[in-house]
């Protein structure tokens, strides 16, 4: 059901400081910045290659998760995010199988993608995220051999 590894999150406290540390020093470029009121951050995506990011996420408030992530654990990786081909059909069948999911529908996330986010409990500690896209730069599989067909 993963197709990828779409991005890595890290919690920031300031955007702008890491955005030019991580331009600055692994030459990364960044292809989208949002604010996502709705889960509570102001975020820059940083493109490893087409399909693969890392998420800078800095909170719009102390209560939002990102910010209670902060005060408890400081700056670090907060959640992983995988691609998945219908994020409706893998909440279905990930819900079918014990795991319970933080969202009841997809919502908006970045460059116009559908996500949700499975509970960190039932995943190994891991806050994990589901992500569709149909974004061009953000390739379900990448080259022949990665091809669900083989
Ligand atoms: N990774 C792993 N564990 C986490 C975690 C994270 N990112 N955030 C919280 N936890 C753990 C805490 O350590 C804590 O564990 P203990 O009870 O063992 O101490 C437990 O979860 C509860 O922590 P909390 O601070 O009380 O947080 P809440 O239960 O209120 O919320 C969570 C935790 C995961 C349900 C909430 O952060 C959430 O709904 N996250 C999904 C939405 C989100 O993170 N949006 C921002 C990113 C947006 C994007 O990627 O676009
Ligand atoms: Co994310």
């Amino acid at each position: 059901m993963f197709v990828r590894i779409d991005h890595v999150g890290i919690a920031v406290h300031d955007l702008e400081e890491k955005i030019e540390f991580f331009t600055k020093t692994f030459g990364l470029t960044v292809v989208a910045r949002e604010v996502n009121e709705e889960q509570g951050v102001k975020e820059a995506m940083l493109r490893v290659r087409d399909g693969n990011y890392v998420q800078l996420l800095e909170p719009l408030t102390p209560d939002s998760p990102v910010g209670k992530f902060l005060a408890r654990r400081g700056e670090g990786v907060h959640h992983v995010a995988f691609g998945v081909p219908d994020v409706a059909e893998a909440m279905r069948v990930i819900d079918a199988r014990g795991v319970r999911l933080l969202d009841e529908r997809p919502r908006h996330g970045s460059m116009g993608s559908s996500i949700a986010f499975l509970h960190p409990k039932d995943v190994t500690g891991v806050l994990t995220e589901l992500v569709q896209s149909d974004h061009p730069g953000r390739p379900l599989f990448h080259g022949n051999n990665d091809s669900p067909e083989g």
